[in-house]
């Protein structure tokens, strides 16, 4: 197989420490088939196709580790609402919110729910993106949170993109089951996760651990089926108020908690002793205006990696841009644009337990590389509404 080489590139590998100035050519990177076969300074050109990027900056392609993008319809009608001042947990208990996107979403079909997704995800790779995480959790009935799964698994055939699965059945209690949180999970959570997994359709077991959603009481039983099925867990936790979701995962040996905006010290310290990633999701907190930060310092200085990530759905976060997450995750969170750049590629693949596989350039690895038309990391991060993508490389193929 022909060897490609990738020469005058500023190469910013993320597998490890993030610098400033990447120098043109400093680094070259070999891709043989569909992996990264060496990284270095001067590797050997004889016998490689070789191609010239002109001193543009290469990084991983970036990974979008929590997004809702499979629904139906809008909730426009909803941001007018909280814009008159109506909160979001009161637009919840009016029956609006998630469970208005159940009913669009369980009126159309696998193919429907493709159709309407497929532009939210080619935003999503015009931007640089290769990985995109998908979750149930607005069908809200074993055949919805199914036809939902499926889409997304149709997602993943038509476009050059890897597409990873969750399981969010546990998002919120759908009016059919008012009243009755615990039979919710039995009949419908842990019922459709079974046939789910057994149809193939699942990656990752994710749950809604609030006051308008479940408890961690009323959700470990699911973790337990998720366990035993060797499937990895996540959370949704401490988004709006602090439920001790973070602490139920990190016994369950959770890949992430999300949100995390009232997460406390102690909780940044369970997280870190198993190993889990935080996942900061700027649009939501934006979207709802939120003022309540999540504990950054605290997660740094346990040394939990944080990742960034759109959390793309019609209610809190519109949002199919993860470069404009990068600029939000700076400004709104104080990240720095080293911890921007990490928390879209090597951290983000750590949350879908991908850290082996891709986001990070070395050889070994999954070749999936953007090129973009700027020099510096920070040109990235600090721009609004600018989309520098020169090239998109997956799994070794220019897209
Ligand atoms: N937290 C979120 O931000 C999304 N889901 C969740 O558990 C929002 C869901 C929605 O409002 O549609
Ligand atoms: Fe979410």
């Amino acid at each position: 197989m022909n060897a490609t080489l990738y020469t005058n590139a500023r190469i910013v590998p993320c597998d490890g420490a993030v610098g400033r100035d990447p120098e043109p050519g400093a680094l070259e990177i070999e891709v043989t088939g569909t992996r990264i076969t060496a990284l270095g300074p001067a590797l050997p050109r004889a016998g490689r196709r070789v191609i010239d990027c002109d001193g543009r900056l290469m990084t991983p392609a970036l990974i979008d580790c929590h997004t809702h993008l499979v629904f139906g319809g809008d909730r426009a009608n909803e941001f007018e609402m909280r814009l008159d001042g109506v909160p979001y947990e009161e637009i919840a208990h009016r029956g609006g919110g998630i469970k208005a996107s159940m009913t669009a979403t369980r009126a159309m079909t696998a193919d429907e729910l493709v159709t309407a997704s497929l532009p939210r995800l080619d935003h999503l790779l015009a931007e640089g993106v290769s990985t995109v995480e998908i979750k149930s959790g607005y069908g809200l009935s074993v055949t919805a949170e199914l036809a939902m799964l499926r889409a997304a698994r149709r997602l993943g055939q038509l476009r050059p993109v890897r597409v990873k699965t969750t399981w969010l059945a546990a998002h919120a209690l759908p009016p059919d089951y008012a009243g009755r949180p615990e039979a919710y999970i039995a009949e419908v959570a842990i019922a459709g996760l079974k046939a789910a997994h057994a149809e193939g359709l699942v990656d990752a077991v994710d749950a809604f651990c609030e006051n308008i959603a479940f408890s961690p009481a009323e959700l470990e039983p699911l973790f337990d089926c998720a366990r035993a099925l060797g499937l990895p867990v996540k959370i949704h936790s401490e988004q709006l108020s602090h439920q001790g979701g973070t602490a139920l995962a990190a016994r369950f040996g959770a890949l992430s908690a999300d949100h995390l905006e009232h997460a406390t010290a102690e909780d940044a310290a369970l997280m870190a002793a198993s190993g889990m990633v935080a996942t900061l999701l700027p649009g939501a907190f934006y979207m709802l205006r939120e003022t309540v930060m999540p504990p950054v310092q605290a997660f740094r200085d346990h040394g939990v990696p944080m990742a960034l990530s759109t959390d793309c759905n019609p209610g809190t976060s519109p949002l199919t841009s993860l470069l404009l997450t990068m600029n939000m995750g700076a400004t709104l969170f104080r990240l720095t644009v080293a911890e921007c750049l990490l928390a879209v590629t090597a951290n983000a693949a750590k949350a879908l337990g991908l850290g082996a596989e891709t986001g990070r350039l070395a050889p070994g690895l999954s070749a999936d590389l953007a090129l973009w038309d700027v020099t510096r990391p920070a040109q990235l991060v600090a721009r609004i509404g600018f989309n520098p993508l020169h090239a998109r490389i997956f799994q070794g193929d220019p897209q």
